[in-house]
């Protein structure tokens, strides 16, 4: 969610300039260009209070678990909505109509919240939370966990569609919800600036490598996690401690993740080596 930002109200010249790149510079355009500039700059703002509407019921539940728990699922939150560029380009890549209406029918991830979390039941725990609200509606739901991406992408993908109030309607707006680990999210960064870095040609050492460390990232997960629930147990209250099976579940899951580490460093090493 790299290279977004909001329209400023007064900037008509850039989403104009925007437009008429997205049209292909097309001068007969220019005087259809006006209204539609105007729809698309309305659009933007309909995205934008769909983020805050999202981003609010993240808040809320971030704070109430910080009063009242012990524990908060939520790492940190942040959201984007993508430039109007980002969508004209991805709108021709994608042969999707360059209009509101087809943005709108066609684009899911104009509005965008990433919420990154400690834990992978953190993840599904305030996934559930959030399908619960009834003012909120799934329209799809990709698990980029479950089902990781061929270069190793992991994330939980929810499209959402909440109502904002406007002062003569009210508007369902579609917002794409990413909840991810610290070490998801740390993977997906690097892949994502290495990705543009290469002009989506990224050689394949690094495609590689990106696989590998994706392999580790998923045992540094699972490691954490277990690490976690053995400290949790024990401040649960339980007075003899963890149980033996608790202890072995940890300590496998530690040895396997240095196992994984090691493997994949000897292997980005030979596949760099031989080029
Ligand atoms: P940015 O800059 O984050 O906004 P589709 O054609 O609908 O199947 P689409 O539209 O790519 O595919 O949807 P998908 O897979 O849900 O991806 C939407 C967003 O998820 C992306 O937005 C990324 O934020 C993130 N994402 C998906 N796949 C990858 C991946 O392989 N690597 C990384 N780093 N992020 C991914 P944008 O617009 O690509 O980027």
């Amino acid at each position: 969610m790299s290279g977004t930002t909001t329209p400023e109200a007064g900037d008509l010249a850039g989403v104009r300039a925007a437009v008429l790149e997205g049209l292909g510079k097309d001068p007969r355009l220019a005087g259809e260009v006006a209204p539609l500039v105007r729809d698309f700059r309305r659009l933007m703002m309909t995205y934008k209070f769909g983020i805050d509407e999202v981003m609010t019921k993240i808040t809320v539940l971030r704070d109430e678990f910080r009063h009242i728990h012990e524990y908060n699922p939520i790492e940190h939150a942040g959201s984007r909505l993508k430039s109007l560029e980002s969508i004209l380009a991805k709108a021709r890549r994608k042969g999707v109509p360059l209009t509101p209406e087809g943005v709108r029918a066609q684009m899911f991830d104009i509005a965008g919240v990433r919420v990154t979390c400690s834990f992978v039941s953190d993840i599904y725990r305030v996934r559930d939370m959030l399908v619960g609200q009834r003012d909120l509606t799934v329209l799809e739901e990709r698990d980029y966990i479950a089902h990781p991406k061929g270069n190793g992408y992991k994330s939980l993908h929810l499209i959402v569609q909440v109502p904002v109030f406007l002062s003569d309607r009210v508007e369902d707006v579609v917002v794409e919800i990413q909840l991810r680990t610290i070490a998801m999210d740390f993977w997906a960064s690097l892949e994502h600036k290495i990705y543009y870095k290469y002009e989506r040609e990224v050689p394949r050492h690094l495609t590689d490598a990106l696989k590998l460390a994706a392999d580790v990232a998923a045992t540094l997960d699972t490691t954490m996690e277990r690490i976690h629930d053995e400290v949790r147990d024990l401040d649960g209250g339980a007075e003899t401690g963890p149980s033996g099976a608790d202890t072995l579940a940890t300590r496998e899951a530690i040895e396997t993740f240095i196992r994984t580490a090691q493997v994949t460093d000897e292997v980005f090493h030979d596949r760099r080596r031989d080029g």
